[in-house]
């Protein structure tokens, strides 16, 4: 009582007083109350309600990974409006690696530290599914000990209209190749209209979710994002995490949700918005912490300092973050679209930004397994 006591913020906005209650009481919150929280402007309340759950959760560890993003391609034909990065054959700034071209890729960053190859790409109209395959079990043969999380549900979809196989069996043969997690990309917004409108050509939302049950019943596990701040509403993104926490629920096995901040340069919906700012720093905080309380079944909500800037993500520590993703070291989808922050950050960057923010780091590998408690 005395604890929850002093735990418990005041709330300026009066509105977020029930819904405090149930947090300390460790209840699940409805969409009403996820809309509330987003329309507040009692930020602090809400940042030191999600900090709350976040050390329940987590205590004090901030979690990273030492990784490498690889972005074999940005062939891709799929033309999602926010995408600054898809190009056609011969257009400029195409790139294509065949095997040996991505083996010299990761032996060229390769560090003994690396833990994650994180494949980030895009749908490729001509490579053939032994490709993909080769790939990853090349990746896991050469470099043992470097663990591969690859394709987003929209490529698994690609590679199942490309094969004529289930879900099942294309991740099922990624998984005999050595994949061992898959990220949370392609989800954008799981709201109708919004979705045909942004990424109409890519997988459904019903798609995106069957394939990471899927994933989930084969023992894959993976993340989520959402992508906001263009078109979408406020209700869009509380539907968007209702949806993933059902999921999680009736299949678990998302590891980390991960908002994505529209980056909005050289893509067709920046243009057609006559948008050339980024999201506003309340805005990316509001959505983590909305995530950490909504999201009461996720062990991670994860800053993605690529996006929203390593300032911001050490903020976001106080904010329900958890995880801090890696290193990356090559990041090209989210630079292809005006990002601002580097292409990778040093192990030493990371530590410091965490331990700067009070908080214990722990270096993980991709199966969230800890390697190392710098205390
Ligand atoms: O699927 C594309 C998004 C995703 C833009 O699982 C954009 O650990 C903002 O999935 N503005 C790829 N977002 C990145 C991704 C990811 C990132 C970090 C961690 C994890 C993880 C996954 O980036 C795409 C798309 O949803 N995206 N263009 C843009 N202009």
């Amino acid at each position: 009582m005395i604890a929850s006591a002093i735990a418990t913020p005041k709330p300026r906005d009066q509105r977020l007083a029930p819904i405090a209650d149930k947090v300390l009481s460790g209840e699940r919150l409805s969409f009403a109350e996820g809309l509330a929280l987003y329309q507040t402007t009692d930020i602090p309340t809400l940042m030191r309600l999600a900090d709350l759950v976040r050390a329940r959760q987590v205590g004090d560890k901030a979690y990273f990974v030492h990784s490498l993003r690889l972005s074999q391609t940005n062939i891709c034909y799929v033309g999602c409006t926010f995408c600054g990065f898809a190009r056609h054959f011969g257009e400029e700034g195409v790139w294509d690696y065949d095997l040996e071209d991505v083996w010299a890729f990761v032996d060229r960053h390769y560090h003994p530290e690396l833990t994650e190859i994180h494949i980030a790409s895009g749908h490729h109209p001509k490579r053939g599914w032994q490709y993909y395959l080769d790939l990853v079990s090349g990746l896991t043969t050469r470099y043992p000990g470097v663990q591969v999380k690859a394709w987003t549900a929209a490529e698994i979809h690609h590679f199942h209209k490309l094969t004529k196989q289930s879900y099942r069996e294309i991740l099922s043969q990624l998984k005999e190749a050595g994949l061992v997690a898959m990220p949370g990309g392609g989800a954008e917004i799981f709201a109708e209209p919004v979705r045909r409108r942004i990424a109409r050509n890519k997988v459904t939302a019903e798609g995106w979710l069957e394939i990471h049950r899927t994933a989930h019943e084969l023992g894959i596990p993976t993340n989520a994002t959402m992508l906001y701040g263009h078109v979408e509403s406020l209700e869009d993104r509380v539907d968007h995490m209702l949806r993933l926490r059902a999921l999680q629920d009736d299949s678990p096995g998302f590891f980390s949700f991960i908002p994505l901040a529209f980056q909005p340069d050289n893509n067709p919906l920046a243009r057609e918005l006559n948008q050339s700012e980024f999201t506003t720093g309340l805005d990316d905080l509001r959505n983590l912490a909305v995530a950490r309380l909504l999201l009461d079944n996720f062990p991670h909500i994860k800053g993605y300092w690529v996006m929203i800037t390593p300032e911001l993500t050490q903020v976001s520590l106080s904010a329900g973050v958890s995880d801090i993703d890696g290193t990356i070291k090559d990041e090209r989808i989210a630079h292809a679209s005006g990002a601002v922050t580097e292409q990778g950050l040093t192990e030493g960057e990371l530590i410091g930004l965490i331990k700067d923010a009070g908080r214990t780091p722990v270096k993980r590998d991709a199966l969230y397994r800890e390697l190392k408690v710098y205390a």
